[in-house]
């Protein structure tokens, strides 16, 4: 199933999701609505908060930037810690349609967090798949991209945003 997704600035983009606790059928059948989601507007990340499940879950596949999809990740109750070095990057949002601001975030980080069966997994991460992680992490505790541009460039994008029509 199709979910709809908050488009910013909905204020329940800012609402702090919650961990989860029960990994069952139900916990699935969100998994699978997300990757539906996601894939049905060509995103590469997917937040729960974005379809108004305020539980910690994000699934990220980057295969589309190859030409096909490959590899599906799904993040249960995610904790990050970062290594050293910078990585800056045009980042977009399926909740911001149609804006793409530049994003300085960490450029390799490790990820403990729970599979879909609540078995407790860790991996290292670079490049793109650092920056997804990190964007998606976010909207685990209410922050979408746009609130960490530069104050100036934020004011841009908020002016861009409210003038754009939203479909
Ligand atoms: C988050 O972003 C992300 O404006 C996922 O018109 C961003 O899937 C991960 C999208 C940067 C890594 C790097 C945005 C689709 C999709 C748009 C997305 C649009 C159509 C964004
Ligand atoms: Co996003």
């Amino acid at each position: 199933m199709i979910l709809d997704i908050l488009k910013y600035p909905d204020p329940r983009l800012e609402q702090k999701s919650i961990k989860v606790e029960t990994f069952d059928a139900k916990l699935h059948e969100l998994l699978e609505n997300m990757a539906e989601t996601m894939y049905e507007a060509d995103g590469i990340g997917l937040a729960a908060p974005q379809v108004n499940e305020h539980r910690r879950i994000f699934i990220i596949d980057l295969g589309i930037q190859e030409g096909e999809r490959k590899k599906k990740w799904e993040f249960i109750n995610p904790v990050l810690s970062h290594g050293d070095g910078k990585i800056v990057y045009e980042e977009g949002c399926l909740s911001v349609p149609g804006l793409t601001e530049e994003v300085t975030r960490r450029r390799n980080i490790t990820i403990d967090y729970q599979d879909r069966h609540g078995k407790a997994r860790k991996l290292e991460a670079e490049g793109l798949l650092a920056v997804a992680i990190q964007h998606e992490n976010d909207h685990l505790d209410g922050i979408v991209f746009v609130e960490r541009l530069s104050p100036i460039k934020r004011r841009l994008a908020k002016r861009k945003l409210a003038k754009q029509v939203t479909l």
